[in-house]
């Protein structure tokens, strides 16, 4: 390959990635730094949510179910971190299956402001058993294809004050150049009611960028296309 070949190769792939890519930033962060109830009232509002996604969504984690009880305390033997949010499934559900029939969840919710789109790229969190009885665990599903696939889920190995890390791929199609709201729904489990899971340090991780302009995209094929134009100018001029 020419050296000029190389050029426009290495031109066309930086200008390409610079249209198209950006840094994952973090979106939303809960570390549910204030111990009280999360039943009532408005929720449990994100220590972080990014300065592009609209206010007007509410995207505190809630009881969105009413088939949870839910509370951010420090219970003990203590986490590495506290405190945690601690959710009780209140007996409603006793499996993964049984929580997604039954609708066992908790939730939380985003949108980028308008004018702009969000690709996500994933969510992580750490969570415990608050006691040995098995099994307790969680199931995502997101409001993107009305919750009817599991994202991911997990029977939780761990028991307080032992918590397990645990990092969701999002860069499925689905979660691409989204410009409507979202909602996840955290299904939950446990084998009886007050039997609890233990969450804490969610992160959800990706881009917002503003939706091209019908003129940035004409400047940015121009962009593309110049040297294109050169390259095939001087061919010709070349071969003649
Ligand atoms: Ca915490």
């Amino acid at each position: 390959m020419r050296r000029f070949d190389l050029f426009f190769v290495g031109f066309c792939a930086v200008a390409a990635c610079a249209a198209t890519a950006a840094r994952a930033d973090m979106l939303l962060q809960y570390t549910f730094p204030t111990t009280g109830g999360g039943e009532t009232g408005p929720g449990l509002d994100p220590d972080y949510a990014h300065p592009d996604l609209d206010a007007a969504v509410l995207m505190a984690i809630r009881d969105t179910s009413s088939k949870i009880t839910m509370a951010v305390e420090t219970p003990t033997p203590a986490y590495a971190s506290q405190p945690v949010l601690r959710v009780n499934p209140d007996g409603n559900a006793s499996s993964a299956a049984a929580a997604i029939t039954n609708g066992v969840y908790f939730s939380f919710s985003l949108k980028p402001d308008d004018g702009y789109f969000v690709n996500l790229t994933n969510l992580t969190f750490q969570a415990g058993r608050g006691g040995a009885g098995t099994p307790r665990g969680w199931a995502l599903r997101s409001s993107l294809d009305g919750y009817a696939a599991t994202i991911a889920g997990a029977d939780i190995p761990t028991v307080r004050p032992n918590r397990t890390a645990y990092d969701i791929d999002l860069s499925d199609a689905l979660y691409q150049n989204v410009t409507d709201s979202i909602t996840f729904r955290v299904y939950v489990y446990s084998p009886a009611a007050g039997s609890t899971i233990e969450f804490d340090n969610v992160v959800l991780n990706g881009t917002i960028q503003p939706v091209p302009e019908p003129a940035a995209w004409a400047i940015l094929l121009g962009a593309l296309c110049v040297p294109l134009l050169v390259r095939s100018r001087r061919c010709f001029c070349k071969a003649a």
